[in-house]
């Protein structure tokens, strides 16, 4: 396992739409495992494959429920949509590919999503609350699409501008 290195906004890689997964192979399952301990390290609850710079259509997630029940790291591969509420969530988001900015998103407040698994097969589960915004938030990144395109473009310009300057100072660290 390895942690890889997270990009970091404005990256044009991060804006692509990714490819989906023809078949799980031993890449795949070891993307999916760099994924997780990287994710873990961050520390964050969920990562997308574009945020370590591979444009393939999949995500890993583990949103403990606050009553510490155990860890639940899941792989979603070709990850779908298929319901969504009409009911919303409002959540102070955030992004490890823009550290230390958050902004306030309104995303349905229940999903059912579809995706393949690490054994092949097709998955179908319900996911609500930090689950559901997790997940909503992963699969915009496979469709090139950050938590800040979802704000006021006052507000994207500025966290955009204080991300320029955090990578500017990094590149001369
Ligand atoms: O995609 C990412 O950058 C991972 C995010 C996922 C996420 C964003 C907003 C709301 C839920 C999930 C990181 O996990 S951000 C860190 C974090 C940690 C705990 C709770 C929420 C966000
Ligand atoms: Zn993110």
């Amino acid at each position: 396992m390895s942690i890889r290195p997270i990009l970091i906004h404005p990256d044009p890689r991060l804006k692509k739409q990714c490819t989906p997964v023809p078949e799980v192979t031993a890449d795949i399952g070891k993307l999916a495992e760099d994924m997780l301990e990287t994710m873990y390290d961050a520390p964050g609850v969920g990562l997308a494959a574009p945020q370590v710079g591979v444009n393939k259509r999949l995500f890993v997630m583990d949103c403990v429920k606050e009553d510490g029940a155990e860890q639940r790291p899941m792989v979603l591969i070709n990850p779908e949509i298929i319901t969504a509420s009409e009911e919303t969530n409002t959540y102070e988001e955030g992004c490890l590919s823009i550290p230390e900015q958050f902004g306030d998103v309104t995303r349905p407040k229940l999903v059912t999503m579809r995706w393949m698994g690490l054994d092949g097969k097709t998955h179908e589960d319900e996911f609500d609350e930090l689950w559901a915004t997790c997940a909503q938030h992963e699969l915009d990144h496979l469709n090139g699409k950050l938590f800040i395109d979802h704000l006021g473009s006052i507000k994207r310009q500025m966290i955009t501008r204080k991300m320029v300057k955090l990578k500017r100072e990094r590149a001369r660290a």
